[in-house]
Parts: C-alpha cells; structure tokens; sequence
C-alpha cells in the first residue's frame, strides 16, 4: 500500500484553518457548500467574431461534443439568426458557451451589438478572427471594456495557414517563425488600433493539441474569481498534460471535504435506518457518494465512452486501442458500489483509513467525534486520493496514445 495517497501537510492546515473559529455544525456547512458551489455557480462564455470564423467549431472543442453529435452546435452554416445561441457543457450544466451571431456586418455598432447580446450574463469573450483583427474586432473590444468585462483575442484556422506555407513557395520556412510572424501581426495591428497590450493566442480547431490551445486555457482559468475558476477548469478538454495534471490537483483538494461529508451521510443515514441492506456502509463511508465522485472523476479525465469516442475520432485512433492502455477499474468498468466495496475489502483499506484519520486526528481531535470513531473519514479519503491518481494515470497514457504518431 502507498503512503503517497495518505493526506498532506497542505491538506491538513487547510482543513484545520476551515475549522478554526466555526463552531463544528457550521464548519461542516461550510464544507457542503463550498462542494455544491462548484455545480452550482453559473458560468457564462460568449464567442464572438465574423461569420465563418469557426465560432461554432470552437465551442464543440471547448465543450468535448463533436460537430456531428446531438445538441453540438451547427458549423459551417451561414449564420441568419440575431439572437445568441447557448450551449451547455454535457457534464457541467452550469457552464454555459454562447454563440453570438456575426460582427463586422455593414453598419454594425460595437454598443447596439452587445446591447442587442444582453452583454451582461457574460463572464468573458472570446473574439475570434480568422485573418487580421479588423476595426470591427477592435471597437467591440473597447465597447467590452468599457462595460467592465474581459476579452480575449484568438486567431483561429493557424493549421491553414501553415498548410497554406507548406503548399506554397516558401520552401525552407520554420513553424516558430511563422507562428512568431503572426503573432506580431496581430499584435501591431491592435496596438495600431488602440488596445493597449494586447495579447493574441493561435489556435486551431482541427489541430486542438497544439499551439495556443492550452495557453488560452490557462490565461481566462487564472484571470477568473475562485470559485469559478474551479468548474471552468474542470470542464475544458483534455488535450494537454498540463490540464490532466491541474484537474488531478483540483481534485485531489477536494477529498477532506467529501471524505468529511460522506461521515456525515453516514450519521444521518444510520439514523434514519439501521436495518440497513448494506451494513458495512456505515463503517466505511458512503458509497453512493464515493460512486458519484469517481463518476466525476471518469468524465472530467475524459475515460467514459463518449469522451474516448471524441478524442478517437480527434486524432484519427481506434477507441479500442485507447481504452487498451487504461489500466484502473474505475475507467475501464462501471462504477458501482460493489467495485469499491471490493476495493476497500480487497487491499486492507480501512486499515488505510485509521492511518489517514489517525494523522487527522492529531491536529483536528474533532475527527473522531464522527461516525466509526472517524475511520469512515479515513477511508473515503482513501479511496478517493488512490482512484483519482489511478485514474489521472490512466488519462495520461490515453492522452499519449491519442497522440501518438504512426510513423
Ligand atoms: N481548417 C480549419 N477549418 C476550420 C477551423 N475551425 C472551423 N473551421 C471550418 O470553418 C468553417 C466555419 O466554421 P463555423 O464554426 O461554422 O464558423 P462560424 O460561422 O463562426 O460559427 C467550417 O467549415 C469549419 O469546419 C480550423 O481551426 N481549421
Ligand atoms: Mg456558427
């Protein structure tokens, strides 16, 4: 058994602060809370840009849903309607990505536009071009700060482009400096027009793993207010390590305080029926809770089905050979109770937990006023830390795979 799934210093002051002046009911409110907020807190995304742009394209990328599936939203259509459209992330309802109708039209006014768009119930834009940002881009840009929002610049289409060099002439070109020259472009272009330094991303829908794709990512996660900065991260693809790698993290600060609740579930639940049909659930923790998290765990890792299935398709990969490579249960097989049941019987667990709560219990006595003298805490936490790494494991070698050239 690992010690590296045991709870960390980090942890432990984080919980210790979390508890400190709160009298105990309160602070396990709190806990809730803070876990309900995260389905709870709505983000808004607009994607604006001219028509043909590849708005739609984009927020199919952005949301994992391919341009053929049910519900993605419609590209390469010439765009009629006036009003926005909105698409909701499939496994974060509470995400939400706008498609706007087109900019640039004769006679568009950057002010009457984000009227018109109810610019309001927008967290951020995004401004898509596939070419120069022109002055529409710009007077929507200053309209959008002087309304007090956030915008950001994305040059769509860079794989054309490049494919454009390589059919071309320019024989002995290197890809950095093509990307650089673009870059520049741009940049001077919105100096020129006013925007003070402004910062532009490539990007390519066709070529999701490269280029500025993770860069953007990062930059809006960073600029937004914590709590929704947490379910915007945990619903953006999974094109690149570095955003397996923060999901993990995210995830991982997360265990205290479903380990926390699922005691309480179980104080309840006992409660309320002690005739149990599954009467190792109180001495464990709970398993519909702990199925429900591993459950997040598989989506957001994009393991499940669908995920595989999109990803397959992405980079031109048999499903079959992705799955191949997953070696946990949890991402291979249906989640249910028996699973981790078997798990915390199988590998002597909750001898696990009583080590993780007994360092609990250290610094934070209140730990075993919960239900099983706290081992229930100890447990869960268990579980989860050990499935979420096997999990995120697992997410990587079918990223690579994905990735993996055939030559
Ligand atoms: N080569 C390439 N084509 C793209 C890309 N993004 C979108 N497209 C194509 O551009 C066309 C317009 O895209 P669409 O998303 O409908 O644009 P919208 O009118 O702004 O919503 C479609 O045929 C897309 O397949 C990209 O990154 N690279
Ligand atoms: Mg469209």
């Amino acid at each position: 058994m690992d010690y590296k799934y045991s709870i960390s210093e980090d942890e432990l002051q984080e919980m210790k602060n979390f508890f400190a002046n709160r009298d105990f009911a309160e602070a396990i409110e709190g806990v809730k809370k803070c876990l309900e907020d995260i389905d709870r807190v709505p983000l808004n995304i607009a994607v604006t840009g001219e028509s043909g742009s590849g708005k739609s394209t984009f927020i199919n990328v952005l949301r994992g849903v391919g341009d053929e599936e049910e519900g993605s939203a419609k590209t390469g259509v010439v765009e009629t309607t006036k009003v926005p459209t909105s698409y909701f992330h499939p496994y974060h309802r509470n995400v939400r990505y706008w498609d706007l109708p087109g900019i640039g039209t004769p006679g568009f006014k950057a002010t009457d536009y984000l009227k018109l768009v109810n610019f309001d119930q927008y967290d951020f834009f995004l401004i898509i071009t596939t070419e120069r940002f022109k002055e529409c881009h710009i007077l929507l840009a200053q309209a959008i700060k002087a309304m007090g929002k956030k915008f950001y610049f994305l040059r769509s289409k860079i794989d054309s482009v490049l494919n454009g060099y390589r059919r071309g002439k320019t024989r002995n070109y290197e890809e950095e400096d093509v990307l650089k020259e673009i870059r520049e472009d741009c940049i001077k272009g919105l100096r020129a027009g006013g925007i003070q330094s402004p910062q532009v991303f490539l990007l390519s829908c066709l070529e999701p793993e490269k280029y500025d794709f993770y860069l953007v990512q990062k930059t809006i996660e960073e600029d937004l207010p914590r709590q929704k900065r947490h379910v915007f991260l945990l619903s953006q693809p999974n094109f690149f390590q570095q955003a397996l790698d923060q999901k993990r993290r995210t995830f991982a600060l997360q265990i205290w305080k479903w380990s926390i609740v699922s005691v309480m579930n179980i104080t309840t639940w006992s409660g309320a029926n002690t005739t149990s049909v599954v009467p190792y659930l109180s001495a464990n923790g709970d398993l519909t809770l702990m199925v429900n998290v591993l459950e997040e765990y598989k989506k957001a890792f994009g393991l499940d089905t669908r995920s595989l299935q999109l990803l397959a398709d992405t980079f031109g990969k048999d499903l079959e050979d992705l799955r191949s490579v997953m070696r946990s249960p949890a991402a291979s097989q249906e989640i249910t109770q028996q699973l981790v049941y078997h798990h915390i019987k199988g590998q002597g667990v909750t001898d696990m937990g009583r080590i993780v709560t007994a360092c609990v219990s250290q610094c934070f006595p209140k730990i075993s006023m919960l239900a099983s003298g706290g081992v229930a805490f100890g447990t869960t936490f268990w579980i989860l830390r050990s499935f979420l790494q096997d999990m995120a494991e697992d997410a990587t070698r079918v990223l690579s795979k994905a990735l993996e050239t055939s030559d």
